[in-house]
């Protein structure tokens, strides 16, 4: 287990090789895939090049629109973010910076598994249990869901995990602590920022070498933040719920991101 000085994670037991067909995704043997908000293409040596776009798709793709400048805003407030994990003892992905849009990573076989952890109520859970928006979650709430654009990406537990082996029992409660750890680390970095982070999502996936490692993005498209002071949103819900310019949100969240880890390196 990673700790706050930075002491790499022990990992599980790399028993494990996927038998679930990938579909359309990238695997350790596809040499590149289009994504709805990504590019991966990949490079020799084990190195993905995963190249931002500017679009921004929600419901599974049903609403789709272009927001010039989105994917270099993602590709930065992703950089520093994989950057603090890796200071925390996160094992991720991240290498360096290729351009202005596109970031080096471990070229890796993602799990098919989006690890959610909710510290107030948003989005689906409110739907499906009826909580008050931004009810407290003490403690957080993880959440796997199986990631299949072709099924919605469904809620699943631990039993559905097993029954599609998709992770050993072990890989499983790795996942779960490394995610609770991340998010962890991430929202005290944000509380520092001004900025409420409601929920994110995190993947997490195989190197080459057998190496289980946090992967694909952490930015305002995968996680839900709010400015502290304002209540403001500050992340794709601006577009998902017509709530305000997406733009200006992802604008302010990297600035407040980047006023806090100047802090933190003076502190
Ligand atoms: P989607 O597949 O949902 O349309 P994106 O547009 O974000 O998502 O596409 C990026 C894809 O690349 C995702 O499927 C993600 O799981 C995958 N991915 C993220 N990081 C890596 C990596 N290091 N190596 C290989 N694939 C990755
Ligand atoms: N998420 C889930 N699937 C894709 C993404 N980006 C993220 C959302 C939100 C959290 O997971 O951005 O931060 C929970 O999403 P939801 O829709 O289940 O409430
Ligand atoms: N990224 C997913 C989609 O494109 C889910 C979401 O963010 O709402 O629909």
């Amino acid at each position: 287990m990673g700790t706050a000085s930075g002491e790499p994670a022990a990992q599980p037991p790399s028993s494990y090789h996927a038998a679930q067909s990938r579909g359309g995704k990238p695997t350790l043997e596809r040499a590149a895939y289009e994504g709805k908000a990504k590019r991966v293409v990949s490079q020799p040596d084990g190195v993905a090049h995963i190249y931002y776009k500017d679009d921004a798709t929600a419901f599974n793709g049903a609403r789709h629109e272009l927001f010039e400048g989105k994917g270099t805003l993602n590709s930065q407030i992703t950089e520093r973010l994989f950057e603090y994990l890796a200071g925390h003892g996160i094992p991720t992905h991240h290498l360096g910076r290729v351009d202005e849009r596109t970031l080096a990573a471990k070229w890796v076989d993602i799990i098919p598994i989006e690890a959610v952890v909710r510290y107030k109520v948003a989005g689906t859970l409110a739907k499906r249990t009826g909580l008050d928006h931004l009810t407290e979650c003490d403690p957080p709430i993880i959440e796997m869901y199986y990631k299949r654009d072709d099924l919605g990406d469904p809620l699943i537990n631990d039993d559905h995990v097993r029954q599609l082996g998709l992770a050993t029992p072990m890989e499983l409660d790795w996942i779960r602590a490394m995610a609770r750890q991340a998010a962890d680390a991430l929202r005290d970095l944000f509380l520092k920022a001004g900025i409420d982070l409601v929920d994110l999502k995190f993947e997490f996936g195989r190197t080459a070498d057998g190496e289980l490692v946090l992967a694909d993005e952490i930015s305002p498209d995968t996680c839900r933040f709010r400015d502290l002071a304002t209540g403001e949103i500050l992340d794709k819900d601006l577009f998902r719920f017509d709530e305000g310019d997406l733009l200006a949100g992802y604008r302010k969240l990297l600035a407040h991101l980047d006023r806090a880890l100047a802090a933190n390196v003076q502190s």
